[in-house]
């Protein structure tokens, strides 16, 4: 059986669990509390050191960071494929991927967001500024590059979703959490709504996972 360390909220498990959803792979997931520290306790610190989620418990492996764990599964179950078989869109899935995943999603996690708090002294109003800031940035350049790219189709790249899709994905949620309208992001908010159609993404949404704020 293969489980998974994570969060409702965190955009890093929620691309694992897209990943794991596409590939049909069961699977389940212990909620770590980010709000209330436990990814920083002893127990989860013996699991992982970094003292972050996602953890993958699988094929006898305990597994971190998401772009290596999607990568790994990738190599492990290869269908249906989340890269494309050609050289250079792998390289053009993988770069989209890593705006998200590890130039954006790193400046806003929770703690970046109490280093900003406890040791610079920044108040709640200049948090949300830099979380909004940063998310709205992954956003546009995201934009730049899918508007003007002749490989964009229905997703990322081409009709079927790939690693790219996975990351815009959790970074484009967390940014609707944060009261930003996509709709200044056109092929963004396209791309958004085809992947929200589908029930492996859907099911994976942060909002859908226990202990997630009930929607209204
Ligand atoms: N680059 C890592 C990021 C891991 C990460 O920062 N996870 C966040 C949740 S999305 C976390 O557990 N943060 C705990 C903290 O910052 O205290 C990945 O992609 O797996």
């Amino acid at each position: 059986m293969i489980r998974m360390y994570g969060f409702w909220r965190s955009a890093a498990a929620f691309r694992v669990r897209i990943a794991l959803n596409i590939k049909g792979l069961a699977f389940t997931e212990e909620m770590i509390d980010l709000d209330a520290g436990v990814q920083n306790g002893a127990a989860y610190r013996a699991i992982n050191p970094q003292e972050v989620v996602p953890t993958l418990l699988i094929d006898g492996l305990s597994l971190t960071e998401s772009l290596a764990i999607l990568e790994y599964l990738e190599e492990t179950r290869p269908a249906p494929p989340l890269l494309p078989a050609d050289a250079p869109g792998r390289a053009r899935v993988r770069s989209l991927a890593q705006i998200w995943a590890a130039d954006h999603h790193p400046l806003i996690v929770p703690r970046i967001r109490r280093y900003l708090a406890d040791t610079l002294g920044v108040d709640e109003a200049g948090r949300n500024a830099w979380i909004r800031h940063w998310f709205a940035e992954g956003l546009r350049i995201g934009e730049a590059r899918l508007a003007a790219e002749p490989e964009t189709g229905a997703f990322c790249h081409g009709d079927t979703p790939s690693l790219a899709d996975l990351a815009l994905m959790s970074q484009a949620m967390g940014a609707r959490g944060f009261g930003i309208d996509l709709a200044a992001y056109p092929t963004v908010a396209r791309i958004v709504t085809a992947c929200l159609a589908r029930e492996d993404f859907a099911r994976a949404l942060p909002l859908r996972q226990p202990g997630a704020p009930a929607a209204h």
